[in-house]
Parts: C-alpha cells; structure tokens; sequence
C-alpha cells in the first residue's frame, strides 16, 4: 500500500519528534523545497549543522571526488586525510591535539571520559571519585550520561538509573561554579550561549570568571560550542567573546559541511595523553571521507569570513526584529545568527508562529514552547533576511489582530 512520506515515518518510524507538516524534498542554500514544489527560507538550517548552506557545490565535489577514492577505513590504519585535517582544526582553535567523533554526543561523551581519566592519573583524584559540573537548562546531547547531567525531566523521564558524579549549577552564576568545586572536580562543562535552553546568552564576562576559576582550582574547562562554534555567534568560537581559550572544545554540525556527521574533542596536551591506544575508539570516527569533508568546511568557514558575516548580518536581522515591535514578542536575543525570538505565551505558542511561518514560506523552529528558533544558514543575504523579517511582521501581524485583547 502506498503511504505519504508523512504516513511512512508515522506508521514505520518512532514517534520522537513532532514535525512540523511539510515533506522536503530538495535543499539549495539557504533554500528548501517541500514534495508540492513549495519553497522556504530555512531559519533551522538543522539546528546549525547546515551553516554552509544546503548542499555546497564546493564541499559536494569534495565528497563526491573523495568517495570515489577511499571513504572508511576505521583507525586501524593511517589515511592520507586525517591529519591534515586535525592540524587544521588545531591550528584555528588554538588547541594541541584533536580527536575526531561523528555526533556531538560522541565528542561530548569523549570530552567526558578524558577529564575523568584527566583527573584520575593527572590531579590524582581517587578512584571512581572524579566530579563533573554542568549548568542548570544545559543541553550536550542524547545519551544517559548526558541526559543524566541535564535539568530538563522530559530529556531523563524513563531512562534512568544515571551514572553518578555530576551536579549542576544555575547558568551565569560564577559564585556556585566557585562554591560548587570540590578536590575530586575534575570539569566544568558548558554551552557558551545555551541553545536548546532557549538562546540563553550569559552575563559578558562569565565565561572569563568561570575560566579564572578554573584555573586557580585546576579544573577543566570544556567548552561545547557544537552548536555555537564555527561562525554562529560572530566569532569562530564564541568562547572569543569573552577572551576565553578552554582547556578543552567540542566542535560538531557545522563542521560536516551539512552533509557529513563530523565532531572534535580537542585539548591540551596533558588532557589528550591519557588515552592511550584501546582506551576509546569508533568505527567511523575519523574516517578520510568525513575528514577531507570537514577540512574543506573549515576551509570555507574562514575563506568566506562566515564569522565576520554571521556577526554583520546579525546585528542587522536583530536590529530589524527589535523594529518590529510585537506586542506578541516579549524579547529578541542572542549573538550572530543565533537569534531567539520570545513569543508571549499569553496569546500564542511558538509552534503556531512556526506554522503561520511555513506558510509564508519559512521554516523555523519552536524550542521550550515560546523560543523561536532563528539560525539560518551563515551564508544568509541581507535581501533573504528582509524577506525573512516582512514574512515575520506579516505573520505577528496577522495573529496580534486575531488575539481579542493585548494588554499593554
Ligand atoms: C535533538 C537541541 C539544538 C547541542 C550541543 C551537543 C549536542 C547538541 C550544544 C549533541 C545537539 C541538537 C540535537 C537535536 C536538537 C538539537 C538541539 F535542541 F536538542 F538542543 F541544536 F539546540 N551539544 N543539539 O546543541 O549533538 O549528538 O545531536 O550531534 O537531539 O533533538 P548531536
């Protein structure tokens, strides 16, 4: 029997996420079709893996040259496109060694076995002893060890017991990050602006505060910047905004190239020593074809300033969305194009934004019910962002004159 795509993932899939209803079938820039041949401006660009745009002419020749050629090896041996690549991202990041997952659970969960062991055969904490801390709203991804350090009880409701050795404190709050270190703390890990928490942008200066003390009490400090790295707050890393080198850096969306699952645990030195052959591994980690995909990434990320770009074009399409002045929206914030948009749940919920949105042709997406989501891909135009912003004003427009009465 023939179904619909809808109907295919409904009656074949699991039920873990809630699409919005549209069926895409073709994606160009900043660019996607859905299967009527409707096209959309995407405001989600994946949740910032698609920086470069759908489908980059330049990093698909790179795929498709390099998997006609050789595509996974596993680590078993050497490949001619793995180094070149982690020099690379070392070079840009300031950090001394990499090593190479696909998701950024992977790296996250990397990133966490390295500070344990760190703290273990380095600070000589006690066995089984090594404590982590996380932030309240915090999101590093899907696995029960991460999900068991997050705040958020959907993200841990039915999948426990969790591992121990984790507590959390409230974002932006340097002091509990002070009061919080013991001498069996072996990390502090954080979202330099939190993303899935809703675009949270912390006090400038924190992150300088949680690293000083990080130092001083020889703790590690792990910077996630999977989602706000690579040009998405207007810096390469957004840990530059506040002057921030961490002892150790995730990397991961973006750097596939939108087309390739590719992450980095990166570190020091002393930190990326502790592993020693066995100790931790992947199939696919680091295979040539993700690594030549993800070098030619980097290399297009700084080639065209995306960096530069993301921090330009955002200030502009905040500054157009502030000028809006919704008495649906309650608040417009975050760095770059990592935009959030605050609907007042008073008369709408976010999602139906996003539906009113998608069909005036742009896709957005609702996180923690009243937080719309706007991080379009980093090669966006000024003209595109115009667009996307008169489609915004019609949509709250419309709904404001639907709402019977907005209180002042
Ligand atoms: C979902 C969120 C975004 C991340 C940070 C690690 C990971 C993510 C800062 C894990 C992944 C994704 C996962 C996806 C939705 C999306 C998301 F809303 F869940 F939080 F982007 F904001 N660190 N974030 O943002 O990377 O294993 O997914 O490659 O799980 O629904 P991953």
């Amino acid at each position: 029997m023939m179904h619909t795509a809808l109907q295919y993932e409904q009656k074949f899939g699991a039920h873990n996420y809630a699409p919005l209803p549209v069926v895409l079938t073709r994606g160009e820039g900043v660019y996607v079709w859905d299967d009527k041949g409707n096209r959309y401006i995407d405001m989600m660009s994946a949740y910032s893996a698609v920086s470069h745009g759908h489908c980059h002419p330049e990093l698909i020749e790179t795929l498709t040259s390099q998997a006609h050629q050789l595509a996974v090896t596993s680590r078993a041996f050497y490949t001619d496109k793995l180094g070149p690549f982690l020099e690379k991202a070392c070079q840009l990041t300031g950090q001394a060694r990499a090593l190479p997952m696909n998701t950024g659970a992977e790296a996250v969960e990397t990133a966490l076995k390295a500070a344990r062991k760190w703290a273990y055969t380095i600070k000589k904490v006690a066995p089984n002893r090594a404590h982590i801390i996380a932030c309240e709203n915090n999101f590093h991804g899907r696995t029960i060890t991460i999900v068991g350090m997050s705040s958020e009880a959907q993200y841990r409701d039915g999948f426990g017991p969790f591992p121990a050795g984790f507590s959390l404190i409230p974002y932006g709050d340097a002091a509990a990050l002070r009061a919080a270190i013991t001498p069996d703390t072996a990390a502090f890990i954080v979202e330099p602006i939190q993303g899935e928490g809703g675009i949270i942008v912390p006090p400038a200066g924190w992150l300088r505060e949680c690293a000083a003390i990080c130092r001083e009490q020889n703790v590690l400090l792990i910077a996630d910047e999977i989602q706000t790295g690579l040009g998405r707050t207007g810096k390469l890393l957004a840990c530059e905004h506040d002057g921030v080198v961490p002892d150790a850096l995730l990397l991961g969306k973006a750097l596939g190239g939108g087309l390739l699952p590719v992450s980095l645990f990166l570190s020091r030195d002393d930190v990326m020593n502790v592993f020693t052959p066995g100790d931790h591994g992947s199939t696919f980690g680091g295979n040539p074809l993700a690594a030549h995909v993800a070098s030619k990434a980097l290399d297009i990320l700084v080639r065209d300033k995306l960096s530069a770009r993301a921090a330009e074009l955002g200030e502009y399409f905040q500054h157009a969305l502030c000028a809006i002045r919704s008495p649906l929206v309650t608040e417009v914030r975050g760095k770059g194009l990592m935009i959030g948009l605050v609907i007042n749940p008073r008369y709408y919920a976010a999602r139906e934004i996003c539906l009113r949105l998608m069909s005036v042709g742009v896709l957005a997406k609702e996180t923690h019910g009243t937080i719309l989501r706007l991080t379009p891909p980093l090669i966006i135009t000024r003209e595109q962002i115009d667009t996307v912003v008169a489609a915004i004003t019609q949509v709250l427009t419309e709904a404001a004159a639907n709402v019977v009465h907005i209180q002042g």
